[in-house]
């Protein structure tokens, strides 16, 4: 069965949204493994969003992921990556369609209320960062 990584993102988290978005996926079938909120180090919002480290947003980026709580997931379900992908929906609200996360709760490219992982090598690397030891959580 795939796993990946799924936030409630600071925005996401001050607005309100946390059961929104976790009923989403248990109400499509998908298993919460893990859950922890936390207020994201500079160090693990960097390493987290190392590919944007050239891009003009990234400074943006990691200020906006550490500026208040998040709620880091493990989810598991047939097919999960992409399916919560499609769930998700696109990061440009012009392009989320309705019915997607973004789509119905999200109207800026920069705060879009939650991440997921794009591929399997992202959701192994990001649930390795975000959840450090299996020991050291109860699963
Ligand atoms: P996604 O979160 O849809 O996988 P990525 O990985 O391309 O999108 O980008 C990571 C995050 O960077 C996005 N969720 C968004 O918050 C931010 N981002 C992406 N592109 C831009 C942009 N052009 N301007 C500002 N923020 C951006």
């Amino acid at each position: 069965m795939e796993k990946t990584f799924l936030m409630v993102k600071p925005d996401g988290v001050a607005r309100g949204l946390i059961g929104e978005i976790i009923s989403r996926f248990e109400n499509k079938g998908y298993t919460l493994n893990r859950l922890e909120m936390l207020t994201p180090s500079v160090e693990i919002a960097e390493a987290h969003y190392a590919e944007h480290k050239e891009k003009p947003f990234f400074g943006e980026l990691v200020d906006f992921l550490t500026s208040g709580p998040v709620v880091a997931m493990e989810w598991e379900g047939e097919n999960i990556i992409a399916v919560s992908r499609m769930m998700i929906g696109k990061t440009n609200p012009l392009d989320a369609q309705p019915g997607t996360i973004r789509g119905d709760l999200a109207a800026t490219m920069s705060q879009n209320v939650i991440h997921g992982s794009d591929s399997a090598e992202s959701a192994e690397r990001e649930l390795a960062l975000w959840f450090v030891s299996e020991a050291s959580h109860v699963s």
